[in-house]
């Protein structure tokens, strides 16, 4: 392996663009409000697009609204990109998806300013709408760039008010009517990195700097509905009621008792070594196989004097396996069939996502170990179990993500914070890694 080039980035200027980065829909609490299609959206989008230029990357907005900011290398082939994504959840913190895109500038710039001369094409991206949004889809930047979602899915869908996604999209400086030239291939994309903070505790727990992602969960979401019958509070008898919310709320406590289930089913396995090892990637934790959560949880009329007539929420699953996450949610739907018998109510089910999990390229990974190994920096495998756009972008060339660690794990709220020393390593990694995978005459 080549010895690895004592080139630094520029800390500086990466946290001062950091700290503008973070006042694009800051809340004033630590956190930042910047969901896709918002005017913060809007903003850092115009802030990326000025800071791409004025690094010198050639920027270009694709019918989907990413944002892509590239470099010409010596040879034409395809290109080394790296990025992440820049919207928010609702209320969320400001490293998850600024701090890959941000890096990802800050690499490229600092190899251009050293004087490298770089084979392939390299550029950065930032993709839309890699969190769930109003308008129920997530990673649609990288999901579109993959050939996941088609122009129908994405003309059909609105947000609550009745807004097309179409416009919001055109506001980006996209046109879904145009979607045709977004899809990649590997003869575009040669690899894909993303530096991401963990969103968890156990590089924290282990005492690394860095953490080299061996694959993304799986992710299923579906909308439930629960249909029962709206009345007066006063005069309605208990038995006579049909109550939406408590049909829900039971459904919700359902799905962690299931959960729990499953957790002591597995321990008592585990104890009875009636069952096999878990898979190495999981062994942290047994939760790491197999979670769900009921996120979005909404009731109709939501009147103090009115037995709630509807109900609806959300039931997201995640895992390491597809046969799993469906085993949990048929194990859902015949709990929805009891409740729903049990109470007089109507349970309908609508599932829209259903994403497998995807394992990150060895190419990649083995190059992210190797460098960080050169630069004698700590790191361990991960799997991760949040969802991220290069789990998409591994569907059709080498992808590879570094994470970093989240102090107290914490992520999705105003509370989500990494060291800069920890991101200053990952910065080394990375620019190594892109250096390295620069040099690979490999097209396996
Ligand atoms: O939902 C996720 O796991 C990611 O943060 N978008
Ligand atoms: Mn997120
Ligand atoms: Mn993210």
């Amino acid at each position: 392996m080549p010895e690895p080039q004592t080139v630094h980035c520029d800390m500086q200027r990466f946290m001062s663009g950091f700290t503008d980065v973070s006042h694009i829909g800051s809340t004033g609490d630590g956190g930042v409000n910047r969901p896709f299609g918002s005017e913060a959206d809007l903003q850092l989008r115009a802030w990326l697009t000025r800071r791409m230029k004025d690094a010198g990357l050639q920027v270009t907005v694709d019918a989907i609204g990413n944002l892509w900011g590239m470099k010409a290398g010596s040879d034409p082939g395809p290109a080394i990109v790296l990025g992440s994504h820049h919207d928010s959840v609702p209320f969320g913190g400001r490293f998850d998806g600024p701090l890959g895109v941000l890096a990802a500038l800050e690499v490229i710039q600092t190899l251009q300013e050293t004087g490298y001369r770089n084979r392939r094409p390299l550029g950065v991206v930032s993709f839309t709408a890699e969190e769930p949004n109003p308008f129920d889809i997530s990673t649609m930047g990288s999901r579109t760039v993959a050939g996941r979602l088609t122009t129908e899915q994405l003309l059909a869908a609105h947000d609550g008010t009745g807004r097309p996604l179409e416009l919001a999209i055109a506001q980006a400086g996209g046109d879904l009517r145009r979607l045709s030239g977004v899809r990649k291939t590997d003869r575009d994309l040669f690899a894909f990195l993303e530096l991401h903070i963990e969103q968890g505790r156990r590089l924290e727990s282990a005492g690394m700097s860095a953490g080299v992602v061996t694959g993304v969960c799986g992710i299923y979401r579906e909308l439930v509905s629960v249909a029962g019958e709206a009345n007066h509070a006063g005069t309605t008898r208990l038995t006579d009621r049909r109550d939406a919310l408590l049909a829900g709320a039971e459904l919700a406590l359902g799905v962690e008792r299931l959960l729990l289930d499953r957790l002591s089913r597995r321990s008592r396995a585990a104890n009875n070594r009636e069952e096999n090892a878990p898979a190495a990637i999981f062994r942290d934790n047994p939760e790491e196989e197999l979670i769900a959560t009921v996120g979005r949880f909404a009731i109709t009329p939501n009147a103090p004097n009115i037995i709630p007539g509807q109900c609806d929420f959300t039931v997201e699953i995640r895992g390491a396996s597809s046969s799993a996450i469906h085993s949990f949610a048929a194990e859902f739907g015949a709990l929805a069939k009891q409740i729903g018998a049990a109470r007089g109510v109507q349970i309908s089910r609508k599932v829209i996502l259903d994403q497998a999990p995807e394992a990150m390229d060895d190419t990649v990974t083995d190059t992210l170990r190797s460098a960080a190994a050169a630069l004698r920096i700590p790191c361990r495998d991960l799997f991760s179990m949040a969802g991220h756009d290069a789990a998409h972008i591994a569907s059709f060339t080498k992808a590879g993500m570094l994470f970093v660690p989240s102090i107290d794990g914490k992520s999705h709220c105003k509370e989500e914070e990494t060291r800069m020393d920890d991101i200053s390593h990952a910065l080394a990694i990375l620019l190594e890694t892109t250096r390295r995978l620069d040099g690979l005459d490999i097209d396996a």
